[in-house]
């Protein structure tokens, strides 16, 4: 299974590969736009895919990378190679996304049939969900789901991390479905080979 991990620079996409990892595995800043190109990360028999973030100026260019990315992936002929799950992180903080975010999130789950996991990143505060609630509107085909992938503390005030559990449980139940669309781009790629019509019957939704 591979994942793709994308959103705004410093929203927090390698923090929360080295969350699910449980140890540093990509390199993070809180300054400056870090992660310049695409890794992929293998935890627990998952790839992740750390990309470099959406830039205020540039985020044209980055958006055709990944594009370019996950086309060239999921034309492979072995599904299994697919990009079969794309994480959209936004920072919960800003409380904004830009059109370049809704612009990629229609990229993934309507151009290239993939689920979504919208993810709301630095979810400090547990009952603070009305952004969530609106993106949850906005985005009605993906999933929305709060995360804090580091403890934070500042003075007397402090946030554990949150969501992680959350995040794996809803990625686990994502496997079918994930699975059933990277057969079906197959399929309508007229590449399915001799149980074409099995797969078909197996996995029409
Ligand atoms: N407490 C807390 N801090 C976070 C969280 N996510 C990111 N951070 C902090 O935010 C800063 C930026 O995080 P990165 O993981 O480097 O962000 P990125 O999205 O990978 O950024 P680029 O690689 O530049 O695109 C770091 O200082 C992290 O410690 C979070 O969920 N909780
Ligand atoms: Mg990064």
């Amino acid at each position: 299974m591979n994942i793709l991990i994308c959103g705004s620079t410093g929203v927090g996409k390698s923090t929360l590969i080295n969350a699910i990892g449980g140890k540093k595995l990509a390199e993070t800043s809180s300054n400056t736009a870090c992660t310049m190109k695409v890794t992929g990360y293998q935890i627990n028999g998952i790839t992740y895919f750390d990309t470099r973030g959406l830039e205020l100026k540039g985020s044209k260019e980055i958006m055709k990378i990944i594009q370019s990315l996950v086309t060239k992936k999921n034309s492979q002929k072995d599904p299994n190679d697919y990009i079969h799950l794309a994480y959209v992180c936004i920072d919960e903080q800003s409380e904004r996304y830009d059109s370049t975010i809704e612009s990629l999130v229609t990229f993934l789950n309507k151009q290239m049939n993939l689920p979504v996991i919208i993810i709301l990143t630095k979810a400090y505060f547990p009952g603070a969900t009305e952004f969530s609630g609106k993106l949850k509107t906005k985005f009605p085909s993906c999933d929305v789901v709060r995360v804090n992938s580091e403890d934070i503390e500042f003075g007397d005030w402090k946030a554990a991390k949150s969501g992680l559990d959350e995040l794996e449980k809803l990625t686990l139940a994502k496997v079918p479905e994930a699975q059933r669309r990277a057969y079906a781009t197959v399929e309508r790629r007229g590449r399915g080979g001799l149980f074409a019509s099995l797969r078909q019957a197996l996995f029409r939704s």
